[in-house]
């Protein structure tokens, strides 16, 4: 279960603490910004790593924030403990480790000057990772928080049902319960922690109340569809979270007949990309940060690639608009699809819909429609039986003020329309 590469890079991290004498001072761990659950676990595991087997003064931190409901509630349930970036100062500090991210990426809030202490990631190595003092970069490893289960077990820490379920959660999310990439390391120490999770706090995790801008960001990808081949993709506005954009992409790749997928939204000053594949040999993080140039910064790995773009200057929607476009050209060039191919794609397809005159009938109220009491129901229903709407309206005006249940427009779902 323990690997001979963590083996040896556990112990090389006991040296580096020890060289650093008594009072080597605090550490700060940092996750990328928006962490996701593989980040959140990485960042906790290391946090626990460095307190308990080096007895270390340790905070974890991050930047962006929490969006995605799932990655709520997992903070929320398992109590972890990650402050933001802004409520800390980096003078505090004089130890840097980064989990799930690297130097220089533009995702993480390690200040470009500053050189990380330790990195732990599995992403692609980067050059200047290469300078860190220590590092352990194991990019086949389907999540970070494999590596830090291994150093767990190196160092003999018993995990609490929170750590186990933390660590549980973020290797199902990251490899998609073993549906991408991930290595037999990933399924071992699955297997292991796996009966340490609490299983009921892992199903409130992974089915979390969601937000309405949620349900609006849903609607809007879905309304803006637009396909050229095997390419699927949808371009949103405003979105309530950055996290939606990559849970979209996830979406559209599976959609049947559909080999790649790319999602993009607005949030504050970045339009946020996430390109999904099928492909297993496909490059996609090579993909993106060629797409992105020097106007942001982007990576990923062979199926998944995320990234954003400084969209501050862009200040009106048709500007906005059209950088998304020129995105998924260029996307549709490098897959040798033809962008001038692409087309808008009708959730209903013409041919299929059904006639106006044969739709359904509206259901005749129910009792419970009605109210509690079983009395009053044959009453009310016979009422309002012959004409369709008014059912509705009648039960409405009874039980709500009409103004407050209005169904809204489209519109009123989110900002900026
Ligand atoms: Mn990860």
């Amino acid at each position: 279960m323990i690997t001979e590469a963590t083996r040896e890079r556990f112990a090389a991290l006991g040296e580096l603490v020890a060289g650093l004498g008594r009072g080597g001072g605090r550490w700060l761990v940092l996750t990328h910004d928006n962490p996701d659950p593989d980040a959140l676990a990485a960042a906790t595991l290391l946090s626990l790593v460095l307190r308990r087997a080096f007895k270390q003064r340790v905070t974890a931190a991050y930047g962006g924030i929490v969006g995605r409901a799932e990655n709520r509630e997992m903070v929320r349930s398992l109590h972890l403990k990650l402050s933001h970036v802004r409520h800390l100062s980096f003078k505090r500090y004089q130890r840097f480790a980064l989990v799930d991210t690297q130097p220089r990426t533009g995702n993480n809030q390690l200040p470009p000057d500053v050189q990380p202490d330790l990195v732990i990631d599995h992403h692609p190595v980067r050059k200047t990772t290469l300078s860190a003092p220590f590092l352990d970069i194991r990019p086949t490893y389907g999540a970070t928080a494999t590596v830090l289960g291994e150093y767990m077990l190196a160092a003999g820490i018993r995990p609490t049902h929170a750590t186990a379920t933390a660590l549980i959660y973020a290797i199902r999310s990251e490899t998609q319960d073993f549906s991408r990439e991930f290595t037999g390391p990933d399924k071992a120490i699955y297997d292991l922690f796996f009966p340490l999770a609490n299983h009921v706090l892992l199903a409130r995790i992974q089915n979390p109340r969601l937000p309405l801008s949620y349900f609006g960001d849903l609607h809007e990808a879905l309304e803006r569809l637009e396909s050229v081949d095997s390419l699927i993709l949808s371009h949103l506005d405003e979105v309530g979270q950055p996290d939606i954009v990559p849970e979209l992409a996830d979406l559209l790749l599976r959609m049947e007949g559909k080999t790649w997928s790319l999602c993009t939204g607005y949030y504050r000053d970045r339009l946020y990309l996430s390109i999904r594949t099928t492909n297993p040999r496909a490059d996609a993080g090579g993909l993106m940060r060629r797409l992105i140039g020097r106007r942001g910064k982007g990576g990923g790995h062979g199926r998944t690639a995320g990234g954003w773009i400084d969209a501050a200057r862009l200040a009106t929607g048709g500007e906005r608009a059209r950088l998304q476009t020129a995105i998924a050209a260029k996307l549709a060039v490098e897959l040798r699809k033809k962008p001038d191919k692409m087309t808008r794609l009708a959730l209903r397809p013409a041919e299929k819909e059904l006639p106006a005159a044969v739709a359904e009938p509206a259901p005749p109220p129910t009792p419970a429609s009605a109210g509690a009491e079983p009395s009053p129901a044959p009453a009310a229903a016979e009422v309002p039986a012959a004409s369709t709407g008014g059912a509705n309206a009648a039960a409405t005006a009874n039980d709500e003020k009409p103004a407050a249940s209005a169904p809204r427009p489209a519109t009123a779902l989110r900002q900026a329309g």
